[in-house]
């Protein structure tokens, strides 16, 4: 029988352990923060997000598929001690929708059409900043959203051009509006790219609510004779951003300006203290001892990632983004810049360890940070 490991995931700030802390906002009203420390490590079970199939088969033969993938708010347990949270997400259905959302599989050369649908609220669950140019609706109710596909190669139509936003059922729509069903193409080379919401001042809003998620086109014929791992147990998406959180669970940004006299409400950048993979802080996942394929996403507003294996294991790196290296290089570390995607093998048959934490050492703040880890079990 084969020796089971846990990789332990844990993209971790290290903090100063401590209490929660009480901030103020502009008006004066206290909020309660999460103290990132305070949650345990490696509790919850690192989620496979679910896959929607951007084709269908005939004949034993991939053909074009139309989707439809809505924009939910609903609750979200990103662990087992924070209360839930109110998100945006993207899913088939309310019951389904997830964060980060579904992963998106396609075949090269084979279109899926995706009609994004809007079912968001009339309020956002996060400060927008209404003082930068901005996608608002006449009516002032409703969500602006529109969908990009990072990565694609596509028509301008289906770019999801940040002023060709929509509301609810399509209600109201941004000026460079003209449709409602995106079409993918899916003709360029293999790989992974992201999808995300992109409307005109909203984008980080709305990425931050959790309206994001990972797309691969495959290319089986080109891609089999690599003999990668593949499967879902051994070929996985991992997607990672960072959030803050108040101790009631919701997440938190912050509304002050980093220069409030010049201006109220901007800041350049988003920084959380809790690192997020598949939708779990600080997740684990057992792995068996032989190679997995971990495509991983930072999909963070501003955060880089510097991460490396603790036990001294490699990583092989065989793409980034939406393309493959001419041949595989074999990295220590790994260097994720916010929207870069690392396409890496990892070897468990080669650990001398039974546990391995993936760790992060990128300045955050001027502190060093996240985690990776791996522990085993007979079975
Ligand atoms: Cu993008």
């Amino acid at each position: 029988m084969e020796v089971l490991l846990f990789l332990w995931i844990s993209l971790a700030a290290l903090l100063t352990a401590g209490a929660n802390k009480a901030n103020h906002d502009d008006e004066g009203i206290v909020i309660n923060m999460l103290n990132a420390s305070r949650l345990r490590m490696f509790v919850d079970e690192l989620p496979n997000m679910p896959k929607v199939q951007g084709y269908d088969i005939k004949n034993g033969v991939p053909i074009s598929k139309k989707l439809k993938i809505g924009m939910f708010q609903k609750k979200w347990k990103f662990h087992r001690d924070l209360p839930p949270t109110t998100v945006f997400a993207y899913g088939t259905s309310k019951r389904t929708a997830t964060v980060p959302g579904p992963t998106i599989e396609a075949i090269h050369r084979v279109k899926t059409y995706v009609t994004w649908q809007n079912h968001l609220p009339k309020k956002h669950i996060l400060p927008w900043d209404p003082t930068i140019p901005t996608a608002i609706p006449v009516s002032k109710k409703g969500i602006p959203t529109v969908v990009h596909l990072h990565g694609g190669i596509d028509e301008p139509e289906s770019d999801g051009n940040s002023n060709s936003w929509f509301t609810v059922g399509f209600k109201e729509r941004g000026p460079t509006w003209t449709q409602k069903t995106y079409r993918y193409h899916n003709f360029q080379q293999p790989g992974n790219l992201w999808y995300h919401d992109h409307a005109m001042g909203l984008t980080r809003v709305n990425l931050l609510a959790g309206l994001l998620g990972s797309y691969i086109i495959r290319h089986p014929d080109l891609e089999g004779p690599l003999g990668l791992p593949s499967g879902d147990e051994f070929d996985r998406t991992v997607v990672i951003f960072d959030r803050s959180f108040r101790t009631d669970g919701s997440i938190y940004m912050n509304s002050t300006g980093n220069n409030p006299s010049i201006h109220p409400q901007w800041q350049p950048e988003y920084f959380g203290d809790t690192i997020i993979v598949n939708g779990k802080a600080w997740p684990r996942l057992t792995v068996r001892r032989r190679k997995y394929r971990f495509r991983i996403l930072n999909a963070s507003n501003a955060r880089f990632f510097r991460i490396f294996l603790s036990n001294g294991m490699r990583f092989i790196h065989v793409a980034s983004d939406s393309a493959y290296n001419e041949r595989p290089v074999v990295l220590k570390k790994l260097l994720l810049a916010p929207s870069e995607i690392a396409d890496v093998v990892v070897d468990f048959s080669t650990s001398a360890s039974d546990e391995v934490i993936l760790v992060n050492d990128a300045p955050y703040h001027s502190q060093p940070m996240i985690q990776l880890t791996k522990s085993t079990e007979k079975s």
